[in-house]
């Protein structure tokens, strides 16, 4: 399809929906990430999120999601916010991208609206322009490998701990994608680059459990985030003793990155403290919870709905044994 729209003209609009960072990637397929992917899961560092496995095909090929796709546009939200206080015994910690509304739903927002801005764009150039635009988006539960193309997309590179980093926000961004017949000039792909970290190891060094294996492979099964958020079973000991105060995510990787240390604070209030749960939650709170109705009292419309009541009351009832014995 012959595009009426330059790249350059969907970065503004993209800018007025309210994202941070805008790229474009070509559809290709990337020979590197999916072979990595593949290995990934076939050792098992999946852990219990077999529903990661389900699609490979459609997870590392846009023309799966869409057989006429031209070009993917990689979109990113920055949610940083600095640590406010000391952390204090009977309090767990939430990690930051958990500390307001749920992104999932702000990010969603804002990516429909993008489509319609491209749609109405194309349609006041030509009306046939407008019709024949074809738009898909997904956000993280998406099946597509996301930090890979926002690599692609020149949004950043990807990092020894995995994250996708940023050269102005650092790693703390949240991606989303639109999957579009249009023919967009792609963006530069010399950001995707293993060598940014240097001989930097500080992720690495600083993860509790280790679960950073080699430079950008995370082993799911031992990461925090895992660990608290996605894992439906208990937590076996040696791993739940390190989870520390982390009731809900984890931080500790992109903490001590030193691409992190100038990062900007987030414009978008839906991610402020005030806006869902904070940084901190009163585990006695949490383990008197009575019921879903309590639970989602205290965590409707934020990402702390994702383990359930009786994963979040697990990961309480860890942080108050480990706050209780000698550091
Ligand atoms: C499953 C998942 C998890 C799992 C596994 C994480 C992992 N490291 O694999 C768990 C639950 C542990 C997790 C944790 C977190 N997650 Co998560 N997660 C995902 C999800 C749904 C899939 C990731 C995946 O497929 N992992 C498998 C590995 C193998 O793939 P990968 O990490 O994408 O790595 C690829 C690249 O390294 C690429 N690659 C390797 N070499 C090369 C070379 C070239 C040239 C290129 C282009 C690419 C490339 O190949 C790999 C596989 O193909 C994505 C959303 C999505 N749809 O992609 C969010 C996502 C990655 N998560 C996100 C976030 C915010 C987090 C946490 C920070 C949350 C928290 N604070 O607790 C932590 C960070 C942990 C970490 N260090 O990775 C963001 C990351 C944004 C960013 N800046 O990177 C994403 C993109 C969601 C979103 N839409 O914003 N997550």
């Amino acid at each position: 399809m012959q595009a009426d729209l330059s790249s350059y003209r969907i970065k503004e609009l993209a800018y007025q929906s309210g994202f941070d960072l805008c790229g474009v990637a070509s559809p290709a397929v990337i020979p590197e990430a999916r072979r990595q992917f593949n290995e990934w899961l076939d050792s098992g560092l999946n852990g219990e999120m077999t529903w990661l496995a389900a699609n490979i095909d459609r997870r590392t090929d846009p023309t799966r999601l869409m057989p006429e796709v031209r070009s993917v546009i990689m979109l990113g939200l920055n949610y940083f916010q600095p640590d406010r206080q000391e952390k204090s015994e009977g309090f767990g910690r939430v990690s930051k991208y958990a500390r307001g509304k749920d992104y999932h739903k702000v990010i969603e927002k804002k990516t429909r609206n993008l489509i319609e801005r491209i749609r109405a764009d194309l349609a006041s150039h030509s009306v046939e322009a407008g019709e024949k635009f074809a738009a898909k988006w997904w956000v993280d539960y998406g099946p597509l490998l996301e930090r890979t193309y926002a690599a692609m997309a020149g949004l950043g590179y990807i990092g020894k701990n995995g994250m996708l980093i940023n050269r102005k926000y650092g790693s703390w961004i949240f991606l989303s994608e639109i999957v579009t017949n249009l023919e967009l000039e792609p963006d530069d792909r010399l950001a995707v680059n293993h060598g940014r970290c240097g001989k930097c190891t500080r992720c690495i060094d600083a993860c509790p459990t280790g679960a950073i294996i080699a430079d950008g492979v995370v082993d799911a099964r031992k990461c925090i985030s895992y660990l608290t958020i996605e894992r439906p079973s208990s937590i076996p000991e040696d791993l739940a003793d390190r989870m520390g105060d982390w009731v809900f995510g984890c931080d500790v990787c992109q903490d001590v990155c030193p691409h992190n240390g100038r990062a900007l604070v987030t414009s978008h209030r839906e991610f402020t403290d005030d806006s869902g749960v904070g940084e901190f939650l009163n585990l006695k709170a949490v383990i008197s919870l009575q019921s879903r109705e309590d639970f989602l009292g205290l965590t409707a419309g934020t990402p702390l709905t994702r383990p359930k009541l009786e994963g979040l009351q697990r990961n309480a009832a860890i942080v108050c044994a480990n706050q209780s014995r000698p550091r």
